[in-house]
C-alpha cells in the first residue's frame, strides 16, 4: 500500500462528519423526524476524532471490576472516586454533587452526581449524560432466587459511562467549538422492585432520583445547554435504538439531528426508525424541569419481557453483553454531532 493511499484514507476518516448537505439517501428518514426544524448546514470540513471502541470497552470493564455500583456500597464509593479522577485527568473541571436521597422504600441513598465541565468559560454548551449507579436487585431474573441479588450492570450503567469516558478522553486531545458538560447521574436505578409493583401509588417517581435532584439544583445557577444526549443501555450486540417517546415529544429536532447523523455515519442498523414507548429516564427531568431539549439513546427490544433486552435487570447483565461495535456506533455518532456544532 503506498503512502498516498494511506493519506487519503486517513483524511477520509478525520473528515467524516455530519454536516454534509441534504439530499443523501440517509436523509430518507421517518416523516416525524424529517419534518423537524433542523436544517442541513453547509458542508464545511470539521475535524472529528475517531472514537476508540476498545478504549470505551475497557472503561466499561473497569467499572464492572468494582463490583455492583449500588448506592451506599463500597464498590459504589470506589467507582465514584475512579470516575472523578479519570475525568479530572482529561482536563475537565470536576464537581461531585453529594446529596442524601430517600428512596421509595425508605433507604437513604448517599448519592453523588459527578459533573465534568470542559471549557467551563464557554456560554454555549452541550450536555452529555449517563447514569453510573447499578440496579440493587436482579428483579427481572428468570430465577426467583436471584431477584434480590445486585447486578454487574455492564450494559445498564456501565456502557453509557464507558462511552462518555472515551469521549472525555477525546475532548482532552481535541477541543470542541462549544463547551461540553458530561454528567454521570446517580440513583437512576433504585426504582420500585418488581415484586412490589402492586404497591405502586399513582404518579410516584421512584427512578432517576439523582438527575431530578440535579435538575432542581444545577451545579451552575441558571444552567443552560443547547441540547442534551443521554446514553443508557447502549452496549449490547445488535442493539436497536428506537425513537423514544419523551425524546420525540420534548426534543424532536435533536432526535432528527442525531438520527440523521447516525445514518450518514453508516450506523442506520442501530438507529432504528421505529417508535419506542415513553421511558422514565434521566432525560425526563432535564426536559421537564430545566427545559433543555434532551434525548435518550436507549436500547429497545420488543421481543424481551421488559422491552430492554433479555439480560436487562438480570444477573446476566455482565461483560458478555458488551459489544465494542455497538459502543462505536453510538460513540462515533455523538462525536460527529458535537464536533459539528458551531
Ligand atoms: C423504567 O423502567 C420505568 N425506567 C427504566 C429506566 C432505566 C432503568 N434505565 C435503566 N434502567
Ligand atoms: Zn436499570
Amino acid at each position: 500500500m503506498n503512502s498516498c493511499f494511506l493519506t487519503i484514507m486517513f483524511s477520509l476518516l478525520l473528515f467524516a462528519g455530519c454536516s454534509s448537505p441534504s439530499g443523501s439517501k440517509a436523509d430518507a428518514v421517518k416523516n416525524s423526524v424529517q419534518n423537524s426544524a433542523e436544517v442541513a448546514k453547509p458542508a464545511d470540513k470539521v475535524n472529528v476524532p475517531v472514537f476508540n471502541a476498545d478504549s470505551a470497552y475497557n472503561f466499561v470493564e473497569a467499572q464492572v471490576a468494582f463490583g455492583p455500583r449500588v448506592p451506599n456500597s463500597n464498590g459504589h464509593k470506589a467507582c465514584g472516586d475512579y470516575l472523578e479522577s479519570k475525568l479530572a485527568s482529561y482536563g475537565a473541571t470536576v464537581i461531585s454533587q453529594n446529596v442524601d436521597i430517600t428512596a421509595y422504600n425508605g433507604d437513604v441513598l448517599k448519592a453523588r452526581n459527578i459533573i465534568a465541565q470542559f471549557q467551563p468559560e464557554k456560554g454555549e454548551r452541550i450536555l452529555l449524560c449517563a447514569h453510573w449507579d447499578t440496579r440493587p436487585w436482579a428483579d427481572s431474573d428468570p430465577d426467583p432466587d436471584m431477584r434480590y441479588t445486585p447486578i454487574d450492570g455492564a450494559n445498564d450503567g456501565g456502557s453509557g459511562v464507558g462511552a462518555l469516558l472515551e469521549i472525555a478522553r477525546q475532548l482532552s486531545l481535541n477541543p470542541t467549538e462549544l463547551g461540553i458538560d458530561i454528567i454521570f447521574f446517580d440513583a437512576e436505578d433504585y426504582g420500585r422492585h418488581a415484586d412490589e409493583w402492586r404497591d405502586a401509588v399513582e404518579g410516584e417517581e421512584t427512578w432517576a432520583l439523582g438527575s431530578k435532584h440535579w435538575a432542581q439544583n444545577p451545579h451552575v445557577k441558571g444552567y443552560n445547554a443547547r441540547f442534551g444526549i443521554l446514553l443508557d443501555i447502549i452496549g449490547a450486540p445488535n442493539s436497536k435504538f428506537c425513537l423514544e417517546g419523551y425524546s420525540m415529544y420534548y426534543a424532536r429536532n435533536i432526535m432528527a439531528k442525531v438520527w440523521n447523523c447516525a445514518n450518514r455515519s453508516g450506523y442506520s442498523e442501530y438507529f432504528s426508525m421505529s417508535e419506542g414507548g415513553m421511558i422514565t429516564d434521566d432525560h425526563l427531568h432535564v426536559n421537564r424541569i430545566l427545559g433543555i431539549p434532551c434525548i435518550d439513546i436507549i436500547n429497545c427490544d420488543v421481543t424481551s419481557p421488559n422491552g430492554f433486552g433479555p439480560y436487562h435487570h438480570t444477573i446476566k447483565d455482565n461483560m458478555d453483553w458488551i459489544d465494542a461495535k455497538t459502543l462505536k456506533a453510538v460513540g462515533q455518532t455523538v462525536l460527529n454531532v458535537i464536533y459539528n456544532e458551531k
